[in-house]
């Protein structure tokens, strides 16, 4: 058996959270060789909530959960990390500004971006999931500088997923036979899932998909899917985020399947006129454990359009928090 690998979430005791570290426990990341170390980072009030999941965690054992622990430091959270869950984060409440919520949020971020820098193990990978995702992992990585800023992602796997399931529904095929589909830019309802490189059987859709759908009920299907799922469920998105986080990190640990790609926000090289470092998403394929942005795609006059009013959105966050004095 190998050396356990230590796997922080933040919010343990949250909605993600719950679902989410038990996919962890059972091995859905480092494979079934790989022994995990959990820790779930809580704030004070939440401690109890989250020693209750723990002793679920540990009435399930396991046997590639090593150990769990649960913490209230950020500094002890991070220690010799390999894979930090970002998940916890200040919700927008009602009548907050937008700088309110990028303040609070700074305040969760920059901390344990400074942990991460200080503490974490040399493999380190962080996925962010509070929102709002894309800046707090830019907030993130620019508090751990020695850290290689590639190390910093955030989630647009659900917003992926999520178009999967519509064109599949859409063309009455399983989601098996689909590849290729992109979520650019923000995790915001300005993304642009994006079908126009898709493939149904390693074959381009080509007019199985009515293009006015491709450009209209369908962008706005995905983008508005978690409005959708809390008016049903009366509570957002949990079980599915869990899982789209757990895709993210074990497709950037163990690869991604040959002829496919993911999406996947992280900090930009300059690609597609994505301006350097925003955290933006992009078409990702991983080799050898890093991600590698899917180069030379063409993209349309629409395609270009839809990014671009997504990565002004981003810059306008960015911004923002430089404004505020916190990037
Ligand atoms: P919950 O409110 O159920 O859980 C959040 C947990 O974080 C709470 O237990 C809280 O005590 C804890 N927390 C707050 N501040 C903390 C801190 N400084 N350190 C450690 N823990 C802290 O929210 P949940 O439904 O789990 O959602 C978590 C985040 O995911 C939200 O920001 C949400 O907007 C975001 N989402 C992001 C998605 C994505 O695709 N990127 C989709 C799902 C989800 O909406």
């Amino acid at each position: 058996m190998a050396t356990p690998k230590t796997v922080t979430i933040t919010g343990g005791a949250g909605q993600i959270g719950y679902a989410l570290a038990f996919r962890i426990a059972n091995g859905e990341v480092y494979g079934s060789d790989t022994p995990v170390s959990l820790r779930l980072l809580e704030i004070p009030q939440a401690l109890g909530a989250a020693e209750g999941v723990a002793m679920e965690l540990m009435d399930c054992a396991f046997p590639l959960l090593h150990s769990v622990e649960v913490v209230d430091d950020t500094v002890d959270a991070f220690d010799g990390v390999s894979a930090a869950f970002l998940v916890g984060a200040k919700p927008r409440q009602q009548g907050m500004e937008r700088s309110d919520l990028l303040t609070a949020n700074a305040g969760i971020f920059v901390p344990q971006g400074r942990a991460i820098n200080e503490g974490a193990a040399p493999d380190v990978r962080v996925l962010v999931v509070g929102n709002p995702a894309n800046t707090n992992a830019w907030i993130t990585a620019m508090n751990a500088p020695d850290v290689p800023r590639e190390r910093f992602t955030a989630m647009t796997r659900l917003d992926h997923t999520r178009a999967v399931a519509q064109v599949a529904r859409h063309l009455g095929v399983e989601s098996s036979r689909l590849s290729r589909l992109t979520i650019w830019g923000n995790h915001s309802a300005l993304q642009y899932p994006d079908i126009s490189h898709a493939q149904i059987d390693g074959k381009p859709l080509g007019d199985a998909v009515d293009s006015e759908w491709a450009t209209g009920e369908f962008m706005t299907t995905v983008a508005q899917r978690g409005a959708a799922i809390i008016k049903a469920r009366g509570a957002s998105s949990a079980a599915s985020a869990a899982n789209a986080a757990v895709w993210h990190m074990r497709d950037w640990v163990q690869g991604t399947p040959a002829g496919d790609w993911t999406s996947v926000a992280l900090p930009s090289p300059g690609l597609y006129g994505v301006p350097d470092g925003l955290v933006s998403s992009f078409p990702a394929v991983s080799v050898n454990g890093q991600w590698e942005i899917v180069e030379g795609l063409s993209m349309s006059q629409f395609s270009q359009q839809r990014l671009e009013m997504s990565v002004a959105e981003l810059v306008a966050e960015q911004e923002s928090v430089k404004r505020l004095g916190i990037g």
